[in-house]
Formats: structure tokens, C-alpha cells, sequence
């Protein structure tokens, strides 16, 4: 699908002058790589749930074991996929940058498979485990084996080392997004449908500060009106085009 995208020659000229760049992404970008964004992850088998009845800590604590089998089926659809070319314009934007941050709020490690370094996990990773009792990690190879799997320590159910509605984000990780989004020039508001608190602030945030923002998603969000940039497209097409224009890196 070629979508060509306009890019604002300002734009570019404020990127290029930004000493501080920070990009948040969300379900959005990882949907070019066939990942069902969070909204409508629940299709077919799933779609008699909602995101917010799995994705909690009485979900999994009423129904362990359809919990689990939701997030092993989730596994099984990223351990398909690949990043796209709007993950791997992240990387190359963040190697052209003087000082840039990714902040994710998906779980499926796909920024990390683009080879993209300054990045912070908001909401954890889809492929760590943690035993659910004392969230230290646990290991495929050393868990008993079952649905879910037990901790060998202490026999406590294992649980997705991700962080679910009503828990609390780690907080050096949203404590670090804060710190950034509170000095940086420009903020990248990318594939979000800007819902989920507390990374929702973030945009708030460099608002607040005076930054630049830039919102890139084929629909309008309640963040769109706040942006002073807004490319209504595909990350997958938009980003690579800002890359190409900011030039080799
Ligand atoms: C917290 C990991 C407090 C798990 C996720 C009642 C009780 C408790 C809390 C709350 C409550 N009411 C509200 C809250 C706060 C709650 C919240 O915000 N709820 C929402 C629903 C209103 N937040 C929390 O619970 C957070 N914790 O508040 O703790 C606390 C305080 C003290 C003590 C204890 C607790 C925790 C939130 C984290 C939840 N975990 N993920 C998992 O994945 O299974 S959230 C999950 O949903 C994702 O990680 C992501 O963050 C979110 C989905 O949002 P998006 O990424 O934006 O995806 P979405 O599908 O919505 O939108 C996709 C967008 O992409 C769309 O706009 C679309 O147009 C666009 N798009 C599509 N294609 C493309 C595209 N864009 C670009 N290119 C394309 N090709």
C-alpha cells in the first residue's frame, strides 16, 4: 500500500534544532506488522472479553487459566510477526538525533527487535514471566510446567510480566518518561489512542512544557486538536518519510 505522506518542511527544521526528542508509541505502530492493536486484539475466540477483564489482577486471579491462554495466544501472533518500516525509522531517527527517548506502551519487543537502544517499556514485555507472589522472574526452563505454570521457588502461579489495569507502571520507568516529557523540544505522539493513564499524561506533559507535538495516526484522538503537527497516516508510511527528510543516519 503506497500512501504518500506530506511532510512539513517546518517540521523537519524543528527536529533538526530539537536538543531533546521524545517518542511515545502505542499499538498503532506495531499494527503494519499484523499485531491487532489493543481495541481490537479481542477479535474471533476473544471477542466475548474485554481488554480490561483479561488485562487486570482479578482477571487472572478468577480465571488463571484463561488469562494465560490469552497471553500464550498473544505470544504466538508477535512471535510471527516482524518490526515494520515504521519501527526501523525510529531507530535510524534516534541514531540522527542530538538526544532522543522511546517510550513504548506495547508489550510485544518489537522496537527492541529494530535494533532501537534509548527505550523505555511503560507497561512491560508480552515474553517476560514473573512468578506472581514476589515478581521476581521466572524462567521457561526452570517453571513447572502447567496452565499457567507454577514457580519452582514457591509454587505460586506465574503470571505475564506485564503491567495490568489497576497495577501500578515501574516506577523508575514512568518517572524517567515524566522527566522527559517535562524537557524535551519535540514529543512524538505515535499510534496511541492517548486512553490509558498514566502514559497519557505524557503528551499532556510536553504541552505543558511548551514542546513541539507531533501526532501521527490515521484517525483524530483528543490529543489531535492539542498538536501543532498532525500526519493522519500509517506509522509504517509516515515515519520512514520524516527519516528520509531528516537525511542519512
Ligand atoms: C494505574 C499491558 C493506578 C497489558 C496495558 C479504574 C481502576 C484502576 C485504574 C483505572 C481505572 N480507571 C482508569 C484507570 C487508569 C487505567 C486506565 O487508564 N484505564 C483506561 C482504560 C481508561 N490505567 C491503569 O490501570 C494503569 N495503572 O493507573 O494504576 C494505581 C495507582 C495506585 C496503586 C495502584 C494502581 C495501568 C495501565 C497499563 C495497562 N496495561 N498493557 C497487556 O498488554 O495485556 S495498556 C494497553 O492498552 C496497551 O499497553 C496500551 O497502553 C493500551 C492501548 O492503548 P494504545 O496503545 O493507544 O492502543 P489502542 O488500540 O487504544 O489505539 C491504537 C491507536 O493506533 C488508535 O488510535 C489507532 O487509530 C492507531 N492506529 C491504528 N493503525 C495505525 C495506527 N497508528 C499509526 N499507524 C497505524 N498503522
Amino acid at each position: 500500500m503506497s500512501t504518500s505522506v506530506t511532510v512539513d518542511d517546518r517540521l523537519i527544521q524543528t527536529l533538526r534544532e530539537s536538543a531533546s526528542t521524545v517518542f511515545l508509541t502505542g499499538a498503532g505502530v506495531s499494527a503494519e506488522s499484523g499485531i491487532p492493536t489493543f481495541r481490537d486484539a479481542m477479535t474471533g475466540l476473544w471477542s466475548r472479553y474485554r481488554p480490561e477483564e483479561l488485562a487486570t489482577p482479578d482477571g487472572f486471579e478468577r480465571d488463571p487459566e484463561l488469562v494465560w491462554r490469552w497471553y500464550e495466544w498473544r505470544r504466538g501472533i508477535v512471535s510471527e510477526t516482524d518490526p515494520n518500516p515504521g519501527h526501523h525509522a525510529l531507530r535510524r531517527m534516534q541514531h540522527g538525533l542530538t538526544t532522543s527517548l522511546l517510550i513504548t506502551q506495547n508489550v510485544d519487543g518489537l522496537h527492541q527487535r529494530a535494533g532501537s537502544e534509548q527505550l523505555i517499556e511503560l507497561h512491560g514485555n508480552l515474553f517476560r514471566n514473573l512468578c506472581s507472589r514476589d515478581m521476581h522472574p521466572v524462567m521457561t526452563e526452570e517453571w513447572v510446567p502447567g496452565n499457567p505454570p507454577r514457580c519452582p521457588r514457591c509454587d505460586s502461579l506465574v503470571r505475564p510480566g506485564v503491567v495490568w489495569f489497576g497495577e501500578m507502571l515501574p516506577p523508575d520507568a514512568i518517572e524517567s518518561a515524566r522527566q522527559a516529557a517535562m524537557s524535551c523540544d519535540v514529543f512524538f505522539s505515535i499510534g496511541t489512542s492517548a486512553q490509558v493513564y498514566p502514559a497519557a499524561q505524557l503528551a499532556e506533559i510536553a504541552l505543558g512544557n511548551g514542546a513541539t507535538v507531533v501526532e501521527v495516526n490515521p484517525e483524530p484522538t483528543t490529543l489531535t486538536r492539542y498538536a501543532d503537527f498532525v500526519l493522519s497516516s500509517p506509522s509504517g508510511a509516515a515515519l520512514p518519510e520524516i527519516a528520509r527528510r531528516l537525511g542519512p543516519n
